[in-house]
């Protein structure tokens, strides 16, 4: 398939200054007029050519007048038109087919043909599955849209902007009309129509406009709105406070559809959610979900600045909105919550789906080159890695200098389609500092590696702390520039207390924590004045996007896990410590020291009353099986969860069944539905209990897990109780598989929720589970939620059950991409890219993986989304 290179971008030919939209809509057939006022670039002579897919075109004019066939070419999604001056105004046609639109792009139908509404799906490059249209996101147009349909059948009728009139027309019809004076490019166009429900809110904006607020949902599910609108107006005051940003339209609607390729859509004025984004309550939400919807409905409100306002040029600059908005959300997230746990959230993600994806054939840069299909470019590293870029940035800036570069950037930009040159130039400007180097964190794939290393000069009381970055880009043919990397850092003496630090030379106060910035491939930093030994704690709250190689000896790390107020990096010397012991215990040490500090340091704090339940519950968490097989070349998963299984085995041992069993009788007996931050530490807390008191004596453990699954008052209690349950064997598990089923027929999140943790129990077993899951009533591949629930869940969250050594998983998911891949090509190439990193499994699997992906990829007729991402594995 073609490729498109960032290095072929060129301005728009034509560009159009006002669209007029007319949708008559119906389930099997919608047809719509566009009316499109085009401009030329006096610049270039090229042809009008817009683009349009799967459109059945049934009329075309120019400038009033119909054009015969001979004056226009409608051939390979492209539409060339003859004629065409600057100031022309095309008017065309189309019908579509929403009904028959199982791809969840352009407009289709959510739910059956009886009850379901219609809507859009635009980003990337949806609307020219709606009309015929320069579909690239720097034409910027502003657009009116009028909407008619059946009031019986589509009561509510939604576009984005402000509403500008609405009525009666004959035939029991309705219209309604919108128009947003915001230019905007054809990605952020959205439509809705049907049977919904609403709730409604006044916010004023600082200021002074009074916005309706207004949240839509089938009947069912509107009483589970609530939460989602009460984070919707703590986002809006907080994009108020910290970067002075105001909603600019009179409303703001929000869509929850149960069909949806990805989480939500930032559509200008009408954002568009999967209802597993917006929806909560507490008999079937966990606070992990909670904790997700408040993220999501920050994430798509906070683009109306950053994506929406200022938008992209082109799509290779998608991190420009994303990874900026990404950093927004966990900068608002940290505030509304606890700022370390959510950064050690985000960095297990970052690992878990980032680092393997930045490791293997798939790995591209935050900014990529090129792409032949841009809905693969979605990617954790266009997301997470890019927020860590503008972490960075944010970090060098200080956050006075970063909201000043921020001002400047809406300033410049606003009504826009901007480049990742301009975002760092405005921040770069507004401080009057250059910031290109980072640049260079754009252009290239791979997680860099930090080497540190110390020594101590005690007759000169300095500390010297020496940085390296590998010789970038050995081995390639380019030689990369190093990389400015960030690294915050502390150090301690061997009591546990931080030490005043003095860069060598500098004159300011000594500070208990300072940044210093490694630009070249080695340097040293030198610390005077240094008493003793000191431990480093270094790259404090993650502060650049690297793998850290330190030769930290167990007990250094023992020391900052107990003692680092960064906590953070108090969690850090954690995982790093638990690493270690899991590495004494596949290697077979004899001694296991590591281990033996691990568990003792773990012991201690599981009785300190100072810390935090939550912050406790993630230490006593070892890195998860993704995580470890990171740093495996021959990668056998099954082996790994067994290690891993052990290590924990270990630990509950040392801490000891009776203080266990106290601890989580403590927990229970405080148990409440409460959502404030203790409550939800508790429960957190007694979830980790409960799963180490499973490993030690899984009878006892079972009998407290189904008394919990009964007794619980609501989804997080409920479902950690059923997962105890499940992964024990436990003889009271069918029993409450049962209820969770027959509770919540209705609930289909829930329901999600009843095939992911079945699909979720490791070992080789799982796939006999999935078959047999695949023939309930209940599981379609219609559904993206459903397939990630049950596909999506054993592929990807059950490294063991999905790895067998028959090969049989890799098969099940390679005939399954080409079923999905007929009816959704999006969700099929998502999931196909749980294939990543079969080249580094042990000989036996990767074989079988191999050939699962060869015969695939050997399948005539696949899309170019499911084709790009299973050429991509090969390579
Ligand atoms: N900006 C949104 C991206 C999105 C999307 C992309 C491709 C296909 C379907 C999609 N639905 C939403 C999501 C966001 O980052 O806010
Ligand atoms: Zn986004």
């Amino acid at each position: 398939p073609a490729l498109i290179r960032l290095r072929d971008y060129r301005a728009p030919a034509w560009r159009v200054e006002t669209v007029e939209l007319d949708f008559d809509l119906g389930i099997e057939a919608t047809e719509l007029s566009a009316r499109l006022l085009l401009r030329r670039d006096p610049a270039q002579q090229l042809p009008l050519q817009l683009d349009g897919e799967n459109l059945q075109l049934l009329s075309i004019a120019l400038d009033g007048v119909q054009l015969p066939a001979t004056a226009y070419r409608y051939a390979g999604n492209v539409l060339e038109v003859d004629g065409a001056r600057d100031g022309s105004v095309l008017e065309t046609r189309v019908r579509l087919r929403p009904a028959a639109n199982t791809a969840l792009e352009g407009l289709y139908l959510s739910g059956s043909d009886e009850a379901g509404f219609l809507l859009t799906q635009c980003e990337a490059e949806g609307f020219r599955h709606i009309t015929f249209f320069p579909d690239r996101p720097d034409v910027l147009s502003c657009y009116r849209v009028t909407l008619r349909a059946d009031r019986a059948r589509f009561p509510v009728l939604l576009a984005g902007g402000n509403p500008d009139g609405s009525g009666e027309l004959e035939g029991g019809r309705h219209w309604a009309c919108f128009v947003d004076p915001h230019p905007k490019p054809s990605y952020l166009f959205a439509l809705v129509a049907g049977r919904l429900e609403k709730i409604e809110r006044n916010y004023v904006t600082a200021n002074g406009r009074t916005v309706q607020l207004k949240i839509w949902a089938e009947a069912d599910a509107i009483d589970r709105c609530h939460y989602a609108m009460d984070a919707l107006e703590r986002s809006m005051r907080w994009d108020e406070r910290t970067y002075g940003r105001n909603y600019d339209l009179d409303v703001f609607h929000v869509v929850a559809t149960h069909d949806f390729n990805m989480g939500a859509m930032e559509n200008k004025g009408l954002n568009i959610f999967n209802a597993k984004c917006l929806l909560a309550d507490p008999d079937s939400t966990t606070d992990e979900e909670y904790r997700h919807v408040e993220a999501v409905v920050a994430h798509e409100y906070f683009h109306n600045w950053s994506g929406n306002r200022v938008t992209c040029r082109d799509w290779f600059q998608l991190s420009l909105k994303e990874g900026l908005t990404v950093f927004r959300e966990q900068s608002f997230s940290a505030d509304m919550n606890s700022a370390p746990l959510k950064r050690i959230e985000d960095v297990s993600l970052l690992r878990r789906a980032q680092f393997p994806e930045d490791a293997g054939p798939l790995a591209h840069p935050v900014r990529p080159a090129q792409y032949s299909e841009i809905n693969n470019f979605y990617t954790a590293t266009v997301y997470e890695k890019g927020s860590e870029l503008v972490r960075m940035l944010a970090g060098a800036l200080g956050q006075a200098g970063f909201r000043r570069g921020m001002d400047l950037y809406f300033e410049r930009h606003d009504g826009h389609a901007a480049t990742l040159e301009d975002f760092l130039g405005a921040l770069g400007d507004a401080n009057g500092t250059d910031l290109t180097p980072y640049l260079a964190w754009y252009g290239q794939a791979g997680t860099p590696r930090l080497k540190a290393r110390g020594h101590y000069d005690a007759a000169r009381q300095e500390y010297t702390l020496t940085l390296a970055q590998p010789a970038p880009g050995k081995g390639t043919a380019e030689p990369r520039p190093p990389l400015p990397i960030p690294v915050k850092l502390a150090l301690f003496d061997r009591e546990g207390t931080m030490l005043p630090l003095r860069l060598d030379g500098q004159t300011s106060e000594p500070a208990s924590e300072i940044v210093v910035v490694l630009t070249q491939t080695e340097q040293h930093f030198v610390f005077g004045h240094v008493a003793s030994s000191p431990v480093p704690s270094l790259l404090r709250g993650f502060s650049a996007p690297v793998i850290l190689e330190c030769d930290y000896t167990p007990d250094e790390l023992a020391l900052l896990l107990g003692h680092d107020p960064d906590g953070f990096n108090r969690w850090e010397a954690g995982q790093q410590l638990a690493v270690r012991a899991y590495e004494e215990l596949r290697d077979g040490a004899a001694n296991s020291h590591a281990l033996d500090v691990w568990r003792a340091a773990l012991a201690s704090l599981f009785h300190d009353t100072a810390i935090d339940d939550a912050l406790l519950a993630d230490l006593l968490t070892p890195p998860g099986e993704i995580e470890l097989a990171e740093r495996e070349t021959a990668v056998d998963p099954q082996r790994i969860h067994q290690l891993r299984q052990r290590l924990q085995w270990v630990l509950a041992e040392r801490l000891g069944g009776e203080v266990l069993h106290r601890r989580y009788r403590e927990l229970a007996a405080h148990t409440t539905i409460d959502m404030d931050a203790i409550s939800q530490a508790r429960r957190r807390l007694k979830r980790r209990v409960l799963e180490l008191l499973n490993l030690l004596d899984s009878a006892s453990a079972g009998e407290l897990a189904a008394a919990q699954y009964h007794d619980a008052p609501g989804m997080t209690d409920r479902l950690a109780a059923l997962t105890v349950l499940l992964r024990g064997d436990a003889p009271q598990a069918a029993l409450a598989l049962l209820d969770f089923r027959a509770r919540y027929a209705d609930n289909a999140l829930a329901l999600d929720k009843w095939f992911a943790v079945q699909a979720q129990v490791p070992g080789e077993r799982a796939l006999d589970g999935v078959l047999m899951l695949e023939r309930d009533p209940g599981f379609t591949l219609k559904n993206p939620n459903r397939v990630q629930a049950l596909l999506g869940a054993f592929v990807r969250g059950n490294p063991s059950g999905f790895h067998r050594i028959d090969g049989a998983g890799y098969r099940l998911l390679a005939e399954r991409l080409v079923a999905l891949d007929a009816l959704n090509p999006q969700v099929a190439a998502r999931l196909a890219t749980a294939f990543n990193g079969w080249q580094r499994l042990e000989s036996q699997r990767r074989d079988a993986a191999h050939a699962a992906i060869v015969t695939l990829a050997a399948r005539t007729g696949l899309s170019r989304n499911l084709a790009e991402i299973i050429g991509g594995v090969l390579n």
